[in-house]
């Protein structure tokens, strides 16, 4: 049997670096799409090419979501059987500082993917996977949100999702196009980017514990996040995309922690005895067996507006796609830190 054919956009990225992996597990020939820039940027793939098994099957290409010629003809070229759309400008607070970029890939980006298949007259044979997110929702009252509740998007980024999300339905609805949108709540992984929480926490927290930094820098402790494990996730993307009817599904753990709840658990696992200490920005965390000061908080890391509560309802998924996700809190905090151990007893 024919191999069937794989083009990720975002393929360098967290999510990008799983699925590629998935795939290549499930005897796909997989096509990654990495943008130009001027350090290398494929560490999170590179151990694919060590892989006598999947190296054959993985093939990089240059291309960018800004530039609509350069997606029409990676999509010509390759002819894929499934695309997946995980580029992105992924930052939530970036969001602010670049909003018209962020707009322009997120959300015009996903636009440019669906035009390009439909102008190759693909619409009929491609599948496509947008990666939505639960940053839609922003600021809705919603205590257990699902498919059906409403997008009230609070940041740049959460609108040009919306936008791609619309958008996705547009081109399902209006040209019979298998797509579909994932509605991810956050997903984490040792190789997620060092600007997010989690990973900002436990590198910062291994390194206090080692001598090598004094003090952790955090924004807003009492936000509350779905965190889920990427290595879940991206096996739902890959399962919407095996169902006879296009849809949409929320995609998430149906648990949810604050920040401060984050760092506690982190902490403990690390054997740093922490006390919080004050109120709003004067909040501090104390190690106890020092008395030393190592976390405190600082307005550069709040956003302009916050999503303020997240979690995830996921019963569709479940009975849909029989997807449940596998690795909650406390086994994904341990895997990071393992890994951060790992990297950084190598770095010496
Ligand atoms: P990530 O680590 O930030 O990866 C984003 C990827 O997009 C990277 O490969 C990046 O390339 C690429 N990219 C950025 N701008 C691009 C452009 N102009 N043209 C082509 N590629 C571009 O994000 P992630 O955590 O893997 O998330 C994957 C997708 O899911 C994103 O769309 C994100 O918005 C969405 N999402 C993520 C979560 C989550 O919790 N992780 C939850 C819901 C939805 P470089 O490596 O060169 O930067
Ligand atoms: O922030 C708070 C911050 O940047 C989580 C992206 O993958 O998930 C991610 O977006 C929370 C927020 O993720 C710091 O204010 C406190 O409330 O790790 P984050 P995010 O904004 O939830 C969604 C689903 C996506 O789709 C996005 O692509 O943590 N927070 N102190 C902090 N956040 C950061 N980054 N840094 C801090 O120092």
């Amino acid at each position: 049997m024919k191999k069937k054919r794989a083009l990720i956009f975002g393929v360098t990225g967290q999510d990008g670096a799983y699925l590629s992996k998935f795939l290549l597990k499930k005897k796909y020939v997989v096509y990654g799409v990495k943008r130009r820039s001027s350090i290398i940027n494929t560490k999170r793939i590179d151990d694919i090419y060590k892989d006598i098994n999947y190296k054959s099957n993985f093939t990089l290409l240059y291309g960018d979501l800004t530039d609509a010629s350069s997606i029409l003809n990676l999509i010509k070229k390759v002819n894929p059987n499934e695309v997946y759309n995980l580029a992105a400008q992924s930052h939530v607070q970036v969001s602010f500082e670049v909003p018209e970029y962020s707009a322009d890939v997120n959300g015009l980006g996903t636009l440019r993917i669906l035009e390009a298949i439909r102008s190759l007259n693909l619409e009929k044979k491609v599948k496509f996977y947008q990666a939505g997110t639960s940053e839609m929702f922003g600021s809705t009252k919603e205590k257990f949100q699902n498919e059906k509740t409403t997008f009230q998007p609070v940041s740049p980024y959460g609108v040009s999702k919306c936008f791609a999300h619309w958008i996705t339905k547009n081109y399902r609805d209006a040209y019979g196009m298998f797509a579909c949108n994932g509605i991810l709540f956050n997903h984490e992984s040792p190789i997620r980017g060092e600007t997010f929480v989690t990973k900002k926490i436990i590198q910062g927290l291994i390194r206090i514990k080692q001598g090598k930094q004094k003090k952790l820098f955090l924004g807003n402790l009492y936000s509350k996040r779905d965190w889920g494990h990427a290595k879940d996730y991206v096996e739902a993307m890959w399962k919407m995309l095996q169902q006879k009817k296009p849809d949409d599904f929320v995609i998430g753990t149906g648990k949810t922690f604050t920040i401060k709840e984050f760092v506690n658990k982190a902490s403990k696992k690390l054997n740093l005895n922490i006390k919080w200490i004050g109120k709003g920005i004067k909040e501090k965390a104390v190690n106890i067996k020092n008395k030393k000061v190592i976390i405190e908080c600082r307005r550069r890391y709040f956003r302009p507006l916050e999503v303020d509560y997240l979690k995830g309802n996921a019963t569709k998924a479940k009975k849909i796609l029989k997807w449940a996700p596998k690795i909650l809190i406390d086994n994904l905090i341990d895997e990071m830190i393992e890994h951060e151990i790992e990297n950084s007893n190598d770095q010496h």
